[in-house]
């Protein structure tokens, strides 16, 4: 392949808007809508949310920018992208790791996030069907504990999430991909106002504005900035690939400093929107909100269950769920479809359906984790992976070591290993910005994930 393969072919986004629309619903997933909420309520509200904001700022927008730059200038897929690039300045050859990480990490993401993309797809179908109407807190969480002792439903709804992923992918940037997108992120935008709009009369809206808005920087812990910094990379999706696979596809025209902060700015938009809808329903009924994963499968249906017109928001909200978890999914095959796409020479649609199989296959192992498997522990003989089941381990795999390292890799070869000329042509940024977004990448964005690694590996 040559280099800008994509622009060369005319294989691009349509527009910038296009573009925009695509990481931002990469970017905008299970993070913003259950995390997010979670642990803003756990480490002190206002002033973890300024935290966060500056995390965004100095480690999630620099390295967005290098990544999309980096898959920009590459015009390929990760792995093709980087080999180009380093072949093309004669850097060491060590920095194509980047591209063979990205790759690796977006099958494996995938292969788990599918499988809890697949619990929202059930619970939009139990909710609408009214079980939990009127249900008891027992009932809602043996439901829950149900659904994943069941190897058989667990699998079907992988299966179809998948299915969906692949059938979208499939069909390529412009037909399929561009289509959907076009079609979930304006459905994804109208849920979250209607689910806000609805939180407004609960009642309780004034006090989730201030759980959510007024600093206390008493509750906020040396842990808590570690988190905030963590999160504000696995929220706007760098360090896997993912944006460098978008980038490739990224119209030259595109000013790619501007873009990112759009985009990081669509994506805390959204975060702080999910905390409005769903703090007013937790405090309503006076639920938990630090419950964890069971804020959303097991508390929330047990509100939803209590509420006039219940059945319809709660179905709302599990769609909105599922079109976030399923733009996340799009954006974490392309990488690996791209790259069979180029590798092996076959068509689009042919790499979509083996990359998918694979990955597939691979998510039947999370599947198994919640059951069969359960109470098996891979590497349960290391102090730290003591009862951590496979499905732990790939999480803490691609979450805590590849993404980290991912973001750190890409941070070093745009900020100390590329040539000027590259930097000049791609990021949009002149003088004075230009030198202090620099300074920002070479030396705070990688100090703020290492420090973030180390600690997470600790
Ligand atoms: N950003 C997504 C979320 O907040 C998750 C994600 C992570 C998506 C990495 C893609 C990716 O490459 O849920």
């Amino acid at each position: 392949a040559t280099p800008k393969a994509h622009q060369q072919a005319g294989n691009l986004w349509s527009s910038r808007m296009a573009f925009i629309l695509a990481a931002v619903g990469s970017a905008v997933g299970l993070g913003n809508i259950w995390k997010f909420p979670y642990i803003t309520g756990e480490n002190g509200g206002g002033a973890f949310v300024l935290i966060y904001l500056a995390c965004i700022a100095l480690v999630g927008i620099p390295v967005l920018i290098a990544e999309v730059m980096v898959g920009r200038r590459g015009g390929q897929s990760p792995v093709a992208s980087m080999r180009e690039l380093t072949t093309a300045e004669g850097t060491a050859k060590g920095w194509r790791l980047i591209g063979w990480n990205g790759i690796i990490a977006s099958f494996l993401v995938l292969s788990f996030y599918s499988v809890i993309g697949g619990w929202a797809l059930a619970y939009v179908g139990k909710i609408a069907s009214g079980v939990f109407t009127g249900a008891d807190a027992a009932t809602i969480g043996g439901a829950f504990e149900g659904m994943l002792a069941s190897t058989g439903d667990l699998l079907l709804w992988h299966s179809i999430f998948m299915a969906v992923v692949v059938l979208i992918v499939g069909r390529g940037i412009r037909s399929g991909m561009e289509k959907a997108i076009n079609t979930l992120m304006p459905l994804l935008f109208v849920l979250l106002f209607i689910m806000v709009g609805y939180a407004t009369t609960t009642g309780k809206f004034g006090e989730a504005v201030s759980f959510m808005f007024s600093p206390d920087f008493s509750k906020l812990t040396t842990e808590g900035v570690l988190k905030a910094l963590g999160h504000a990379a696995f929220t706007l999706s760098i360090g896997i690939g993912v944006m460098m696979a978008y980038g490739s596809y990224l119209p030259q025209k595109v000013n790619i400093a501007r873009t990112a902060m759009t985009i990081a700015f669509m994506d805390t938009g959204v975060a702080l929107l999910a905390g409005l809808a769903i703090f007013p329903l937790v405090f309503a009924n006076g639920l938990e909100p630090g419950a964890g994963p069971g804020l959303i499968f097991v508390t929330l249906p047990l509100a939803f269950g209590q509420m006039t017109g219940g059945v319809l928001f709660g179905t709302l909200f599990f769609g909105l769920l599922l079109v976030a978890a399923l733009t996340s999914a799009i954006s974490m095959l392309e990488p690996v479809v791209e790259w069979l796409e180029e590798h092996k020479g076959i068509s689009r649609a042919k790499s979509a359906f083996f990359g998918g199989l694979a990955i597939w296959l691979v998510g039947i192992g999370t599947v198994l984790s919640f059951n069969v498997w359960s109470d098996i522990h891979p590497l349960g003989f290391l102090p730290y992976f003591e009862g951590k089941t496979l499905f732990d381990l790939l999480d803490f795999l691609v979450s805590s070591l590849m993404m980290p390292l991912g973001g750190l890799a890409i941070a070093l070869f745009v900020g100390w290993a590329m040539q000027r000329q590259g930097l000049d042509d791609e990021i949009g940024l002149k003088g004075a910005v230009y030198s202090a977004f620099m300074f920002v990448l070479r030396y705070l964005t990688p100090a703020g994930i290492a420090v973030v690694f180390l600690y997470n590996l600790l």
